[in-house]
């Protein structure tokens, strides 16, 4: 009986199926149809019931779903709301789209799939539909704006904290906004801000995290790397999404009581960047040094052959 209300259910998606319909194509009266929908509803399905127009199957407890989501958010210390889609073409922009409509620090956008994701200076981020977590969070901080992109520094401790716990995946942290898994990319990490003069008016911090295997295109075959593949099991994207949000929530905190400060300590453990030579690239311009610290504001500290600390505040850096 289930399986066949499913089923219909999930033909018609996203149409709604009248009652009449479903006593008939279940050969039992519209009465049992509702004590059915009633008892799924316990069992997490997510079904909406208008009257004049019948049943939608909104979510599967066993799906990718807002609410398998929101159900392991109950203790965070942020007022998590997630929006879940089935597909956009970027979660930034309807971050945005969403927070200029009021909506509130702890909004999240999650979507199954992008079109068209992102990732810094106009550059595609890649996630086949049904493999990756892709994932905007709307943060109101109060900081003025140089700080938004130590958000990025906090938000990459967090990713790798949530999923050392959960798999035991040992990322490492490339600055600024990268995570590797033996040197192959598994997460990007795009912060944008909106902001006055001198104080930030929203920050949106945008996840793409591999983690089914995905048929990455143009090179990436061999630089990309899914977290099923690094942990040899399933992960669940609902899961890793909300151990990340519990994670994250807690260190947003500490980062809007102490700074980037609090979290260094963790970055520093998690990092592949320091004692590296790297190859800097700042607007076009290249230089190579070593990378000897960050400092309490994210900064990353480059010294050149000369002896010069170089303070590189944003850009790319390439490991050799
Ligand atoms: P990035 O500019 O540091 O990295 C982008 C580069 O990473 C690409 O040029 C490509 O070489 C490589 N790349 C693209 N897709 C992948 C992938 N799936 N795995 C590994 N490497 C890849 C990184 O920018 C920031 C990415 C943020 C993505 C999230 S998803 C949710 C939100 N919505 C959105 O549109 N962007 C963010």
């Amino acid at each position: 009986m289930k399986s066949k209300l499913l089923a219909v259910l999930k033909e018609n998606y996203p149409e709604y199926v009248s009652g009449e319909k479903l006593s008939g194509e279940l050969s039992c009266s519209r009465t049992a149809v509702w004590k059915h929908i009633e008892k799924m509803r316990k069992e997490g399905y997510i079904i909406k019931a208008v009257r004049n127009r019948g049943y939608l199957l909104e979510s599967s407890p066993e799906a990718f779903s807002a609410h398998a989501v929101a159900s392991q958010l109950s203790d965070a210390l942020l007022p998590y709301k997630i929006n879940f889609y089935r597909e956009l073409p970027s979660t930034q922009p309807e971050a945005q789209r969403l927070f200029l409509e009021g909506a509130g620090e702890g909004t999240v956008v999650i979507a199954d799939s992008q079109t068209s994701g992102r990732g810094r200076l106009g550059r595609e981020w890649q996630s086949g539909e049904g493999k990756g977590l892709a994932m905007s969070i709307i943060l109101t901080p109060g900081i003025p704006p140089y700080k938004a992109p130590q958000l990025t520094l906090a938000a990459a401790v967090s990713i790798v904290k949530a999923v050392n716990k959960m798999t035991g995946i040992d990322m490492e942290i490339k600055w600024p906004n990268d995570l590797l898994v033996d040197g192959r990319k598994v997460c990007g990490i795009l912060t944008e801000m909106q902001s006055d003069p001198d104080q930030v008016r929203s920050v949106i911090v945008g996840i793409g995290l591999n983690v089914k295997k995905d048929n990455f295109s143009g090179g990436l075959e061999n630089t990309a790397v899914t977290l099923e593949e690094a942990a040899g099991r399933e992960v669940d994207r609902a899961d890793v999404a909300a151990a990340i949000l519990m994670q994250f929530a807690s260190d947003y905190k500490l980062f809007l009581d102490k700074g980037f400060k609090g979290l260094k300590k963790d970055w520093e453990t998690h990092t592949c960047t320091l004692g590296r030579f790297v190859r800097v690239e700042q607007n076009g311009v290249y230089f190579t040094g070593k990378a000897e610290s960050v400092d309490d504001q994210g900064v990353l500290q480059v010294r050149t052959e000369d002896g010069i600390l170089h303070p590189v505040v944003s850009g790319d850096i390439e490991l050799s």
